[in-house]
């Protein structure tokens, strides 16, 4: 491990790939490459592969028996502690899931990514490497029927039944990934632990850094009470799922401790009554692990040398595992029963009062104030411990509003347990996306609200003339089709690939909070769906969230000459199965395809396009075939001429590729923040386009103006008009995950 003296520890390997990159010389270059991730060249599976097909041969109750087995099945190379992999597997499970955030629905359980960088090394994650590689015969034997992400989940969730929790079920269906998922914005530290970049000040909050010695920990301890943390992260520091153990910054505060678990808590929608179920719930089991000084662990998996063949984190202190293992450098077994679910946790919690102590790995810990030894050593049976809590724990009971939820579960230890189960059955399935994606014998029969349910078909399907003649209808209305196009994109586009939430089914367009949003340009939007509800009311065979596909679909085909496939079948929500709060994290503060929003002092409008690009699951041309057509059919949120570069708007053609691409233009920047340009013919020096920084990037970038060109040429045209036709379809059915 030892890197010998004065060895530079980037080695400057001179092979394919090597050497300075783009990326080091120009780092603020616009990076496209989220765009092309997990695609064929990364996936080693057969190219029809269908995981759900796999995964309904899987026999799920031998899975499940297997996985039962391995739980007491202690391996002499990484011992279990109390003789049961539980905890360790629900931590697993926990951290796997634990990722997710609700403002762009990305990280979670979903992909497996957890075997992947960063994920696979953050100091968070310390030994979830043995945990994974525990399950290595299970996952051997039963193969591509079952993925790690499901795995990873399914053995959090098994064990929990194991140590007595009745769970509300499990729905398999994550497929896996094969590389690691790059576009996770997990904060800009360059520093494991590090916060320095995700905290903006509070009001009474100390702005300035380099304070003196002295007054350090004061205005410190102030700025943990006061502190903001950066969206959309969900963690107080880098390489942690959510908070610091110790408390904000290591300061033993349970108060401010407190403040931080509602914080990154909240961030994936729970709120304080989840979030007491799910801490008072996962510390009813296991231990935490800090036998000795933390200098004795070795390099983290990513780093550690090729012989420990992915595993990493080797520990010297003595045998550097079972009773010597130091993972979190904190040493706290919480219960008396840490293999069997009980109310203890919260009892012992209240029952004492809690000092402050140190961990052998010089960690802030509390130690109860008593002379009870009630608490089991994991590896000696003859010896005992005094109850112990970690700064973030007692939280639940020194943070107010925490404390009320905290006594009521301890009045009513039955409730804690139901909590508990469907806050858990919440965290791993919560960015699994529509019901029609699940997959088991184990999926509850109870709908949640965060599943944004939408009814069972009521109509039967459409038949070609029911549709050539609602068509015809809609475009008979007196609406112009421009303002269709703009609904139906409108509706479908706040899918997110991430955690499959939104998208035109259900039509919640029509509902709190998307019919108010600015970019939906609620006025017109009224418009488009009074006339489409008369349509609708007529035909009585139609749900309205058909009708406003079917409504752009029929807009998109007169534009384009060219028919549009049209996929039917969708139903209609109601305001009572609409999550309105956290739907409002589906708006698109920014969306280049309709020229909305402008670039911040950190994110340019460019990179805002290719975040919703990634969301929508475009690749790059499809990204720069969807602009180009959306500019040519004029569909602008507000209607504006930016970046409308054709003669004939409404009419779809490539003209925006040709006239972005035109020699005779020359492009100015309008204002001084660099937003909006003007285009100026070189002959007459008339100012004859506008164009925003959205537009202007698939010029300027020269991975985009590759494809820009092929759209331009001559013999484009055909070729293009198919090409949008196809992204605009696939953007409509991006949530049919009910169509086979
Ligand atoms: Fe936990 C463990 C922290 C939440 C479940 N944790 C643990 C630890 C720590 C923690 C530090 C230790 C590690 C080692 O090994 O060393 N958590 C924490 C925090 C939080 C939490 C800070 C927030 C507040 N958990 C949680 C949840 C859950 C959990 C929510 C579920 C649901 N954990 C857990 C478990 C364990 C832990 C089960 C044990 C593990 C073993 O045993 O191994």
């Amino acid at each position: 491990m030892a890197s010998s003296m004065g060895e530079c520890p980037v080695r400057k390997m001179n092979t394919g790939g090597g050497g300075t990159r783009n990326l080091d010389w120009w780092p603020n270059q616009l990076k496209v490459n989220i765009l092309r991730q997990h695609t064929t060249v990364t996936n080693p599976l057969d190219a029809g592969f269908d995981y759900s097909e796999a995964f309904k041969k899987l026999d799920y109750d031998a899975v499940k028996a297997d996985l039962h087995k391995v739980m007491t099945d202690s391996k002499e190379w990484w011992p279990a502690d109390f003789g049961h992999y539980g905890g360790l597997f629900v931590r697993m499970a926990w951290h796997s899931s634990g990722t997710y955030r609700l403002f762009d629905g990305r990280g979670g359980g979903g992909q497996g990514q957890q075997r992947f960088a960063p994920l696979n090394s953050w100091p968070d994650n310390v030994s979830l490497d043995k945990a994974r590689r525990l399950l290595w015969p299970v996952k051997q034997k039963y193969g591509n029927k079952i993925s790690w992400a499901d795995l990873m989940l399914l053995t959090g969730n098994v064990a929990l039944e194991s140590m007595g929790v009745k769970t509300e079920g499990f729905a398999g269906g994550r497929a896996d990934t094969f590389e690691a998922e790059e576009s996770v914005y997990w904060g800009a530290e360059g520093t494991w632990l590090g916060n320095e970049d995700r905290y903006s000040r509070g009001n009474e909050g100390v702005a300035d850094s380099g304070v003196v010695d002295g007054q350090q920990s004061e205005k410190e301890h102030k700025d943990i009470h006061s502190r903001d943390l950066e969206k959309p992260l969900a963690a107080a520091h880098m390489g942690l799922i959510y908070v610091n153990p110790e408390g904000p910054d290591g300061i033993p505060d349970p108060v401010a401790a407190g403040r931080d678990i509602r914080t990154t808590f909240g961030r994936m929608a729970m709120n304080d009554y989840e979030t007491v179920a799910l801490i008072a719930g996962g510390h009813a089991f296991g231990k935490t692990h800090g036998a000795g000084p933390a200098d004795n662990v070795g390099k983290e998996p990513q780093d550690a040398p090729l012989e420990q063949q992915g595993l990493g984190w080797t520990n010297s202190y003595k045998s550097g595992k079972g009773p010597d293992t130091i993972t979190s450098g904190l040493e706290v077994i919480w219960t008396s029963t840490p293999t069997k679910w009980s109310n203890h946790y919260l009892e012992y919690m209240y029952k004492y009062e809690w000092e402050l102590t140190k961990s052998p790995a010089g960690a802030n810990q509390w130690t109860a104030k008593t002379d009870d030894m009630i608490i089991p050593d994991a590896y000696d049976s003859s010896k005992k411990h005094k109850p112990t809590m970690l700064t973030t724990d007692i939280a639940l009971r020194y943070d107010k509003d925490y404390d009320k939820v905290s006594r009521h579960f301890l009045e009513h230890p039955d409730e804690l347990h139901d909590a508990f189960a469907k806050a858990w059955f919440k965290l791993l399935h919560r960015d699994m996306g529509p019901r029609s994606r699940w997959l088991g014998p184990e999926i509850p029969a109870e709908v949640h609200i965060w599943e944004d349910p939408v009814p069972k078909a009521e109509h039967p399907t459409l038949s070609e003339s029911d549709i050539s003649s609602l068509k015809k209808e809609i475009l008979d209305a007196g609406v112009e089709p421009t303002k269709l196009i703009r609904t139906a994109f409108a509706s479908a586009s706040t899918f997110r690939g991430s955690d499959k939430r939104g998208g035109a089914n259900g039509a919640r367009i029509r509902l709190e909070p998307q019919k108010d949003w600015e970019i939906n340009n609620p006025s017109e939007l009224k418009e488009v769906l009074g006339a489409l509800e008369k349509i609708q009311q007529k035909s009585g065979k139609v749900s309205m969230a058909d009708l406003i596909v079917l409504a752009g679909t029929a807009a998109v085909e007169k534009a384009a000459g060219v028919q549009v496939p049209f996929t039917g079948g969708r139903t209609d929500a109601s305001q009572e199965q609409t999550d309105a709060t956290t739907f409002e994290h589906l708006y698109p503060s920014r969306d280049a395809f309709r020229n909305y929003g402008k670039s911040t002092e950190r994110v340019k409008t460019e990179q805002f396009m290719i975040d919703r690009a990634h969301l929508l699951t475009l690749t790059a041309p499809e990204m720069v075939v969807l602009l180009g057509g959306m500019r040519a059919l004029n569909a602008n949120w507000d209607g504006s001429n930016v970046g409308v570069l054709t003669k004939n708007p409404g009419k779809l053609s490539n003209d925006f590729f040709v006239n972005l691409l035109s020699t005779e233009t020359v492009w100015n920047p309008k204002n001084g923040d660099q937003e909006l340009f003007e285009g100026v013919d070189r002959q007459s020096k008339k100012t004859v386009w506008q164009a925003s920084r959205a537009d202007l990037i698939i010029g300027a970038h020269p991975e985009l103006r590759a494809v820009a060109e092929i759209y331009a040429c001559d013999d484009a045209k055909e070729k293009f008009n198919k090409d949008f036709v196809k992204v605009w379809h696939k953007i409509m059915d991006l949530d049919r995950f009910d169509v086979p």
